[in-house]
């Protein structure tokens, strides 16, 4: 049984349950989970302990994990090929993360832009874990021998990071983990925020600058209408001079297949209304199907429950075996000698 799991590659992604998933984290990232189901062993992660590197309300959290194991299934997912759970509820996580700790040098997690753009934002509350927090991912990542990351840009750092540390320990103790490569989509790994295109398009910033992806057509029509663009009314593809209208063709092109110079030929010259209308039309198409299918899923309680318990229990089976071969690597003391 297993040896026909390992037969295909596998895939590990997390996404936080912080507040609403963001059209950045659809193009980003959970578009690429449904692209990926048949031909890879994928597991998908409510990364709720990632979560808690910032203070979070107790109920708000618990609403929000939810909502988002019920987008995951909403996009798609289907639960039987792909193993969708929350990370906490497989403690290997965490006992991973600090194996993985010792073999993380203090320079390479200062080095981490999320760590600086994070402490900036929550000055009052740099903690230990928004520190260390690219070591737990590295554990995501390893304690199921993924081969590949589905991930945005953002993430790259990341993912190098995870490497390095497969790479390290591996050279002490043999090999042990799979080294993970990332899996970036051509367009849209970093969608950017509506209201200042130079920033990454983040559900931890104000309503205003993201597209939720469970926002109805209404506020979609009324958020692309208000984006930021320039006063030059051209349409073309000029990311460094030209941020927002470039957000905004990206995000079409990445929901609609067209190419850059299909959208400047289509609407360059015409102000930028029809555009922003036709950003706003491609996206509310992606999404409308989601958000139907959100509203039954998300009522079904016992539905979801019984995903998040195979999910847990399959993720556990694999997590097991992996930490019994790297706590006999490193020496830990084993229950039965
Ligand atoms: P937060 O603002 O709470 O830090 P986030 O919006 O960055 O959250 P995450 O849960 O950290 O979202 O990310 C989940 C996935 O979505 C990751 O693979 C990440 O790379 C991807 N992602 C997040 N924001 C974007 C974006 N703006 N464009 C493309 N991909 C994104
Ligand atoms: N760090 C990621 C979320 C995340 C993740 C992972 C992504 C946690 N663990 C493992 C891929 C694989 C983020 O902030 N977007």
């Amino acid at each position: 049984m297993e040896a026909n799991i390992q037969q295909k590659k596998r895939i590990f992604s997390g996404i936080q349950p912080t507040g609403q998933l963001t059209l950045g984290n659809y193009i980003g990232a959970l578009r690429n989970f449904k692209l990926l189901e048949d031909e890879y062993d994928c597991l998908y992660s409510i990364v709720d302990m990632h979560a808690l590197t910032v203070r979070q309300n107790p109920a708000e959290l618990r609403k929000a994990c939810l909502r988002t194991m019920a987008i995951f299934l909403a996009s798609g997912l289907d639960p039987q090929k792909n193993i969708i759970y929350f990370q906490s509820h497989v403690h290997e996580h965490a006992e991973l993360n600090w194996y993985l700790s010792c073999f993380t040098y203090m320079g390479e997690l200062q080095r981490m832009t999320q760590f600086k753009d994070k402490s900036a934002k929550h000055a009052d509350n740099i903690n230990a874990g928004l520190f260390t927090y690219p070591v737990l991912m590295a554990a995501d990542i390893l304690l199921y021998m993924s081969d590949m990351v589905p991930i945005g840009a953002d993430q790259k750092q990341h993912l190098e990071l995870a490497r390095n540390i497969a790479q390290r320990f591996n050279g002490v103790y043999g090999d042990v983990f799979v080294v993970p490569e990332g899996y970036f989509p051509k367009v849209g790994a970093r969608v950017m925020s509506l209201q200042d295109p130079t920033r990454k398009m983040s559900k931890s910033d104000p309503e205003e600058t993201y597209i939720a992806i469970l926002d109805k057509p209404d506020v979609i029509r009324r958020k692309m209408r208000r984006a930021k663009t320039d006063s030059e009314n051209c349409v073309e593809f000029d990311p460094e001079n030209r941020p927002g209208v470039s957000n905004l063709m990206s995000i079409l092109s990445a929901l609609s297949g067209m190419s850059m110079e299909e959208i400047s030929e289509t609407y360059s010259g015409k102000g930028y209304g029809p555009f922003k209308d036709a950003v706003a039309d491609s996206v509310i198409s992606a999404l409308e199907p989601i958000q139907n299918e959100y509203e039954r899923i998300s009522a079904d309680k016992a539905y979801l429950e019984s995903v998040m318990q195979d999910g847990a229990d399959r993720a556990s089976r694999i997590a097991h075996k992996t930490m019994l071969k790297v706590r006999k690597k490193l020496g830990i003391a084993p229950l039965k000698l």
